[in-house]
């Protein structure tokens, strides 16, 4: 099954339909400039003061250049761009990180792109529940979207033609010993963060962490087991990853796959986004897993 046929029989609309066959042609010619562009250094910064690769530049470009086309699409914003963008009349908007983890590209290892949709005229004030979709693509030894369209989870890898074929259905997450501990830094001075990190490797959980977001989900996603943890500390209480950009989308997948994803405290698909770049620490997977990590870190 292809994806746009999967999309008609889940009675997906011709607008959410239309974007996702934007995706789809975004995420492949992402996947063809990563193989074949340079992986250095853009030269600019984003707002963030992270230096840009030129290939965060092109794949914006990329997905920028392809909403804007879209009529359904009126509103974008980009992790690589200051501020929310109008892009058309359409009713629709996207929020994206086009190239998450983008340094790991220059050392071969798998990155990824994350999508989220919303019916909005503006993202401020939305929160991850107001989702309509969310997708993300992992560029490694092949291509691949995870996706839902607030129906349960499934994976789709893409072809030597670059369709996009079903490759798994119904994409659940139980529970099981594989823990993905990012930000490990701030166990040097949250006793508590230490504490619960020590348990993973004393009950001997089988360490998953990439330092890409979006490989390391959709390795919880499709193991169906696990626990990523970003916490924060010190003079970042939030962490470092944005909850538009990076932890909304993730959540909804992870929520409709039978896992869990909070802060330590409350859903992130609950967080008001008050400004574009706020961030939020996360707890995101199998769902006693996520409360382990509430217990310890209360
Ligand atoms: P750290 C990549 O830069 C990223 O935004 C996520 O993909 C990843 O999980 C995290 O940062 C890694 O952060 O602090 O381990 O480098």
């Amino acid at each position: 099954m292809t994806l746009s046929e999967y999309l008609k029989e889940q009675g997906v609309d011709d607008a959410l339909h239309s974007i996702f066959m934007t995706l789809k042609e975004a995420v492949a010619s992402i996947a063809e400039a990563i193989k074949i562009s340079d992986k250095g250094k853009a030269g600019t910064e984003n707002i963030y003061g992270e230096e840009q690769l030129a290939l965060d530049v092109l794949s914006d470009k990329i997905l920028g250049e392809l909403f804007k086309k879209n009529e359904h699409v009126g509103l974008v914003a980009s992790e690589e761009l200051p501020d929310e963008m109008s892009v058309g009349e359409g009713e629709y908007a996207a929020c994206y990180d086009p190239l998450d983890g983008s340094s790991l590209a220059d050392v071969n290892l798998a990155v990824g792109t994350i999508v989220g949709i919303y019916k909005t005229d503006t993202f401020v004030g939305v929160k991850g529940d107001d989702q309509l979709a969310s997708m993300i693509a992992v560029y490694g030894p092949s291509t691949t979207m995870i996706l839902t369209v607030k129906k349960g989870v499934v994976k789709f890898q893409m072809d030597d033609k670059g369709e996009f074929v079903m490759c798994k259905s119904d994409i659940q997450v139980g529970e099981g010993k594989m823990f993905a501990p990012g930000n490990l830094r701030a166990s040097a001075v949250r006793e508590d963060y230490l504490k619960l990190v020590n348990y993973w490797m004393k009950e001997q959980y089988t360490l998953r962490y990439s330092g890409g977001m979006v490989p390391d989900i959709n390795q919880i996603l499709l193991k169906g087991k696990g626990i990523f943890s970003y916490p924060g500390y010190g003079d970042t209480p939030d962490g470092k990853l944005r909850i538009l950009f990076e932890c909304a989308p993730m959540s909804l997948l992870m929520e409709q796959a039978g896992g869990a994803s909070t802060d330590g405290k409350v859903r992130v698909l609950e967080k008001i986004v008050e400004r574009l770049d706020q961030r939020t620490p996360i707890f995101i997977g199998s769902k006693e897993e996520v409360k382990r990590c509430e217990e310890y870190l209360g």
